[in-house]
């Protein structure tokens, strides 16, 4: 306010309120009366971690009362880097949202009806209690799944184990990241873990397979890989897309879907034939190097050219950046690898032994060893031996390294090997998360009990029998974070204010269910910060000091580089890096990756593509106030020759079908030509279908909905997702 301007004390302004008819009649107040203000009640900043996606960024999270004024990025939480992303920042308003799940449900329509009545926590977990021990004498424990994603996941998992379940499975693996893990740990023998290991800040090339960076909006790799880029790194795309990332590269190969595997064959072939390999790596740690000259010795550029059907000048360009840079490169091993079935192990298999070949594996700007913080576990009572999960007990994938969500949904249809009777699902919408839906909803229906836990009404919570509200990640403990890459470190999760509903924590759900089914000493701890004190104890972290600071970082115990001098003995069979695998020859799997060209989509059809946008996270983030106010719906990409083929025009309100007549949206058509011919493209997560959502329901469209199968990979039991075939038509 200017010097100039009347300053009235309380007196004056009482004194002058003669005046107010006049000023009521139009004359401007140019001063503002002093009001005595109340006090404002303090602030309080807490550390926490975020939970919209599974990065899982540190946050300080700025507070009043109850009330969460700000999120902010934490400046020492690693995956953070003192940043959140636009969803991080958005979680607060999801705190006192209406739609939100706020006390226990029971069922009182029909399974899937979608008609509940509220309950207190005693009912609803005597009644989840009877059911499991009515399903365990009758059928055995095993007969009992979860199925979870998320940091409560943790506790849930404890609970079925200490009762007898073996049976546990999380869409993270069989629909996500499966065949990339799998891949990378027969070549190498070792996790290759979350964050993905990679030396971004010193690396001088880096090779995108799909991992279309900064539209999947995982925090601290987006910094990392922009700081690189900006440092000058080189930036080879391949995406049949023109995505974000791709925009940005000195090299984008817009590959025909499905043909990775042959560009990288044709790399593989030019690093043997120009001795651009790191010879000394292959003859100190590989095994099968001869056999992999073999069978890339005709897989020329021209090769790859035809198989990708881009130009093999390109290919060559490409390998150019690459060869200057080795063995500083990052070939990204990708994230969500589910695309085109046993292609997609074989694909993973092809950027490992890149990796290898040139160098790059625990070397300075390619892949680095990784380490997490070392907290002992608590000390669990231990618990009886457990069954063979479905899976193991069938004998199928053999080389998976963790149980398949769709086995459990095998199982549960068909009751072999063993059947699956109920259905513990926390933390994943299972409607959006596996393909076939249909079976999905049969499996459903067959089930003698569903209990699902999750924080809002989304599609699965409408199949419940009992629905168990759990607190947002804002208001609960959860079990500490022990990640690492380059830095490992530990870091808590707390509330920063309490639920304003009837909500609880995973961990408290599992230890009073385990109480009501007379097995309470599995969960030997009375409050969180008892389990807490105990994981910390001999760690030198004391709780109160991880509560004031969030984040504790630890020191490294291992070289982040390998010592070629030293030496190191691979977990594998060979005890070497096996660029042959003799593992997958015993089990009828190619030894070394073979390219298998994925057949074209048929007459009139689209082969459907999907990915993220930075704005939203799966289906979790669509009923976001803020998110769904920036990013309401998703649209349909086509490209122009294509529209116009079909009479359609951009902007146009168009549905998709698939083969066996499911359809989705209607959601806009984006005609560009940022896509090839025959392909379509969406955001996954919209089009869903739950009314209790009421800003997401109906808005856009579901890819998961229009995916009438998978093609499986029968080395990591995934589901590749990218086989599905759909027709598009105006509304
Ligand atoms: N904002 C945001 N970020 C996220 C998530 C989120 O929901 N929202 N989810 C997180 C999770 S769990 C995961 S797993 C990751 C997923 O993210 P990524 O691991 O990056 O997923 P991709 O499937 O590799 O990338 C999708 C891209 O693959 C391209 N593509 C399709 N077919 C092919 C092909 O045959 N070859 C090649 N080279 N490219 C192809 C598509 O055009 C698209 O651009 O994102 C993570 N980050
Ligand atoms: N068609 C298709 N299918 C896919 C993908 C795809 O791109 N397209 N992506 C795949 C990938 S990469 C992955 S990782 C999986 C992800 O699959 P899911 O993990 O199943 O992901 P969402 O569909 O987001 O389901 C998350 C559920 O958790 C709930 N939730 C959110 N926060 C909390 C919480 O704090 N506590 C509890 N209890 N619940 C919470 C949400 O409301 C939502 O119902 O999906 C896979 N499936
Ligand atoms: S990347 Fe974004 S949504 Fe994911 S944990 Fe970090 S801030 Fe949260
Ligand atoms: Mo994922």
């Amino acid at each position: 306010m200017g010097a100039s301007r009347h300053r009235l004390t309380r007196r004056a302004f009482l004194g002058a309120s003669a005046a107010a008819p006049a000023l009521a009649k139009g004359v401007r107040l140019d001063f503002r009366p002093l009001r005595p203000r109340a006090p404002l009640l303090p602030e309080r900043d807490v550390s926490t971690f975020c939970e919209l996606c599974f990065w899982n960024c540190g946050v300080i999270a700025r507070a009043r009362k109850n009330r969460v004024l700000e999120l902010m990025g934490h400046p020492d939480h690693p995956h953070a880097q003192g940043k959140l992303c636009g969803r991080g920042q958005a979680g607060a308003a999801f705190l006192r949202d209406a739609d939100r799940l706020q006390y226990p449900l029971i069922r009182v329509g029909e399974r899937g009806e979608g008609k509940f009545k509220r309950v207190g926590w005693k009912t609803a977990l005597q009644t989840v209690a009877q059911a499991f021990a009515r399903i365990k004498a009758a059928h055995g424990a095993e007969a009992l799944a979860l199925i979870y994603h998320g940091s409560g996941g943790a506790f849930l998992r404890q609970f079925f184990a200490a009762y007898g379940s073996p049976n546990a499975a999380g869409p993270s693996y069989a629909q996500c990241r499966g065949p990339r893990d799998v891949g990378f740990h027969l070549t190498f023998g070792e996790k290759l873990g979350s964050p993905e290991p990679l030396d971004f800040e010193r690396t001088k090339a880096m090779v995108l397979f799909g991992s279309h960076l900064g539209e999947n909006a995982h925090n601290s790799q987006v910094q990392a890989f922009v700081k690189a880029r900006r440092r000058g790194a080189s930036l080879v795309v391949l995406d049949p897309r023109l995505s974000t990332v791709a925009s940005k590269a000195d090299v984008w190969l817009p590959v025909k879907p499905g043909s990775d595997l042959a560009v990288m064959l044709a790399w593989m072939h030019l690093a043997i034939a120009e001795h651009a390999y790191d010879a000394d790596f292959v003859s100190r740690f590989t095994v099968g190097f001869e056999d992999l000259k073999a069978h890339v010795a005709d897989k020329t550029p021209e090769w790859a050219a035809k198989q990708a059907e881009v130009p093999a000048a390109d290919i060559r360009r490409a390998w150019e950046r690459i060869r200057a840079a080795g063995p500083a490169v990052i070939f990204h091993p990708g994230r969500h690898a589910t695309w085109y079935g046993e292609a997609d192990t074989q694909r993973a298999r092809g950027q490992a032994i890149l990796t290898a070949i040139l160098g790059a594996f625990w070397a300075p700007g390619g892949l680095l060893r990784p380490e997490r913080a070392t907290i002992p576990p608590f000390p669990w009572p231990p618990a009886a031996p457990l069954p063979k999960d479905v899976d193991k007990a069938s004998g199928r994938f053999p080389l998976a390294t963790e149980l398949t969500t769709t086995g459990l949904r095998d199982a549960t249809l068909t009751g072999k090997p063993t059947p699956i009777k109920a259905w513990y699902v926390h933390g994943s919408n299972l409607i959006q998360s596996l393909p076939d839906v249909a079976a999905t909803e049969e499996a459903l229906k067959k089930l003698d009990f569903v209990v699902v836990s999750d924080v809002q009404p989304t599609e699965i919570t409408r199949w419940a029998d009992v629905i168990l509200p759990e607190d947002l990640y804002l208001e609960r403990y959860d079990d500490l974070q022990t990640a690492g890459t380059v830095e490992p470190f530990v870091a808590l999760r707390q509330p920063v204010v309490q639920s304003p509903f009837d909500t609880r924590p995973a961990w408290r759900i599992a230890k009073d269910l385990a109480k009501e089914l007379g097995i309470g000493d599995a969960f030997p701890f009375e409050t969180f910060e008892d389990y807490l004190e105990a994981r910390l104890t001999g760690t030198g972290i004391a709780l109160a000091d991880l509560k004031a600071q969030g984040v504790v970082k630890r020191p490294r115990k291992t070289a982040p580089y390998l010592d070629r001098a030293e030496g190191y003995a691979f977990h594998t069979p060979s005890g070497k890096v096996e660029l042959f695998s003799e593992t997958m020859k015993a089990q009828g799997f190619d030894p070394l990756p073979v390219y298998q060209p994925q057949p074209d989509a048929p007459a009139g059809t689209f082969r459907l593509l999907y990915g993220r946008s930075p704005l939203h996270t799966f289906g979790r983030t669509q009923n976001n106030p803020i998110l769904h106010d920036l990013e309401p719906s998703n649209d349909l990409w086509m490209h122009p020759a294509d529209a116009a083929a079909l009479g359609l025009k951009d902007g146009q309100s168009v549905r998709m079908r698939s083969p066996k007549g499911r359809t989705s949206g209607p959601l806009p058509l984006h005609v560009t030509e940022r896509i090839p011919t025959g392909v379509v493209y969406t955001v996954h997560g919209f089009g869903q279908r739950s009314k209790g959502l009421k800003r997401a329901f109906a808005m856009g469209g579901s890819d998961t909905e229009v995916m009438d199968g998978y093609r499986l990979d029968p080395i990591s039991g995934s589901t590749g997702m990218r086989g599905n075939f759909v027709t598009i038509e105006g509304v």
